[in-house]
Order: structure tokens, then C-alpha cells, then sequence
């Protein structure tokens, strides 16, 4: 995987939730040093800068879909980003701005071969604009790659569903609205909650994971940052207690980079105006070393 090029994307959305300020988490993971990290592993970095996303106060809100045309063009434009970084050859690296982004990087890095979700998430992110209780696009980028949802967001790129629950594994979830956890049962996902952490530990989890997506040769990580403790990272919206501790977070990531399987990834929902001297990105900069690679000893 080292001497590949890893692409840098910047995706400043906001558009997906209702707090100000996610969409600079783009810079502060570019300020807490993340090419020159990434680069100190022996990888080529490519920053592409940012892809173009409306200021919020600038697009009308509708009433019920929030911003759903706007973010149905700026997951177009991020599907297209996704296909291109892996004709290429490239390992994509998404940067959020809110989860809703999920919706075009995943609908296009799986465009030609099935890829193998990993969601790292406080949430299951499996609403649908009949389950939300909030409206929030962010809420559901799950649903609509499986094609549940609205149907301008699900046909981005290519019509129809991009994945099925067999595709997808979720870990570090602690957070799941009523109608959302019954959809999700039933959808072929596989749930690991922070229950089965404490009771199996994240190792056994993590490979349990990987066994779960054996089948797939290309794996897709969308790392929430919420997953973690807020403790931790107190600049996320939508925080949550009891999260991932630093040194889980850090396992998950190690033995991903272990099968050495990863192509593309998400780093989402950091928040600069919720953070203390951007420290939930410099957590993210920690564990997105260990990911691509980044071994202690
Ligand atoms: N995220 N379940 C809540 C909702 O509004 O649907 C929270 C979603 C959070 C989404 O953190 O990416
Ligand atoms: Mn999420
Ligand atoms: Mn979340
Ligand atoms: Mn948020």
C-alpha cells in the first residue's frame, strides 16, 4: 500500500446538520499536520484542495428535505471525485465536513469493484426522511446507499442502491433512534455497539469485522468522529457518552491497516468551533497514521 498516492479531498459540507462551524473540519485536519504525516510514512500526497460546497446562509432552506438539493450536488460532485482518485490508482481521503458526504464518496469508490464498508460511528446513521426525528441528512447517508430514502440522493451517480447490509460493518455504535433500530436490524448490517466492546474488546471485534468483509478485496473506512469518547474529542455536533477511548480507536485503526485491504476513507464531523485548540483533529491526524499504516514498533 506505501507508495501509492493518497488523495487529499476536502469536502466542506454543513449542509447535512444543524450546527455551525463542521464545515472547517477540513482545515483543522490540513493545520494538525496530516500530509506531512502521512507522507512521513512513505506515501506520495496529493492534496486536491477542496471540493466546491455553497456557503450555508447563501442557499434557501427548504421545509421539509433541509438542504437536500443542495447536498444532492455536492455528493454528485464527491461521487465524481471518488470515481476519479480510483481509475487512477489513487487511495481517496475524504474530508469533512458532515456525514451526508458518505453518500457520494462511498457511491463512488464502489462503482466498479464491491467494496466493504467499516462505519465507525456513535450512530447508526440509518434514517430515513420517514424515521429522522431531526430532518438531518447526516442521519441518514446508510439508508440511502442502501436505497432507502430520498430518491435524488440514493440515484446519485448511479441509480439504484450501492451497497447491501452484507457490505457493511458498523463499530462504536451507542446512539440509534427508535424506527432507525428496527430498520437496521432487519437491513443485513453488521451492528457491533459499544456493548460489544467492553464485553469482547476491540480486537476481537475489529477481526471478527474483517472476517465479516472477507469476501471483499477493497475496504472503505468512514470514521466518525463522534465514535469517540467525547472526552476526547469535544469537537463533534452530535456527541455522545461512553464512546471508543483513544487507545481503541487507535486498535481499530492498526488492524485494519493490518489486512492491508484499505482504499479509501472518510475522516467526518469535526467541529473547529466546538473544539479546544483543535485537539478532536489532532486525534484524527493520530489515527489516520495508524491507519494508512503507521506501526509502533
Ligand atoms: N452523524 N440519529 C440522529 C439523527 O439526526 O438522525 C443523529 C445523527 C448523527 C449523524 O453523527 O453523522
Ligand atoms: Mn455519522
Ligand atoms: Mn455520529
Ligand atoms: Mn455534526
Amino acid at each position: 500500500m506505501k507508495n501509492k498516492t493518497i488523495r487529499i479531498i476536502g469536502v466542506p459540507i454543513d449542509l447535512g446538520q444543524s450546527q455551525r462551524g463542521v464545515d472547517m473540519g477540513p482545515s483543522a485536519l490540513r493545520y494538525a499536520g496530516l500530509s506531512a504525516r502521512l507522507k512521513s510514512l512513505g506515501y506520495q500526497l496529493h492534496d486536491e484542495g477542496n471540493l466546491y460546497v455553497p456557503v450555508r446562509d447563501s442557499v434557501a432552506e427548504k421545509n421539509n428535505g433541509g438542504f437536500l438539493e443542495a447536498v444532492q450536488h455536492v455528493c454528485q460532485s464527491v461521487y465524481d471525485a471518488a470515481t476519479e482518485a480510483i481509475a487512477a490508482g489513487d487511495i481517496p481521503l475524504f474530508l469533512g465536513g458532515d456525514h451526508s458526504l458518505a453518500i457520494g464518496t462511498i457511491g463512488g469508490v464502489s462503482a466498479q469493484d464491491r467494496v466493504g464498508v467499516i462505519w465507525v460511528d456513535a450512530h447508526g446513521d440509518a434514517n430515513s426522511p420517514a424515521t429522522s426525528p431531526t430532518g438531518n441528512i447526516h442521519g441518514m447517508p446508510i439508508a440511502t446507499l442502501l436505497g432507502e430514502g430520498y430518491p435524488e440522493l440514493i440515484n446519485i451517480g448511479r441509480a439504484g442502491a450501492k451497497l447491501s447490509g452484507q457490505d457493511i460493518v458498523m463499530i462504536g455504535i451507542r446512539d440509534l433512534d427508535g424506527a432507525e433500530r428496527d430498520w437496521l436490524k432487519q437491513s443485513g448490517v453488521k451492528v457491533y455497539t459499544m456493548r460489544d466492546l467492553d464485553e469482547r474488546g476491540m480486537g476481537s471485534v475489529t477481526r471478527e469485522a474483517l472476517d465479516f468483509l472477507h469476501g471483499h478485496t477493497r475496504i472503505h473506512v468512514s470514521l466518525d468522529m463522534d465514535a469517540l469518547d467525547p472526552n476526547i474529542v469535544p469537537g463533534v455536533g452530535t456527541p455522545s457518552s461512553g464512546g471508543l477511548s483513544y487507545r481503541e480507536a487507535q486498535l481499530l485503526m492498526e488492524i485494519i491497516a493490518d489486512s492491508g485491504k484499505l482504499t479509501s476513507a472518510d475522516i467526518v464531523e469535526i467541529n473547529p468551533i466546538l473544539d479546544h485548540e483543535n485537539c478532536t483533529a489532532k486525534v484524527a491526524v493520530d489515527l489516520a497514521a495508524s491507519l494508512f499504516g503507521k506501526s509502533i514498533f
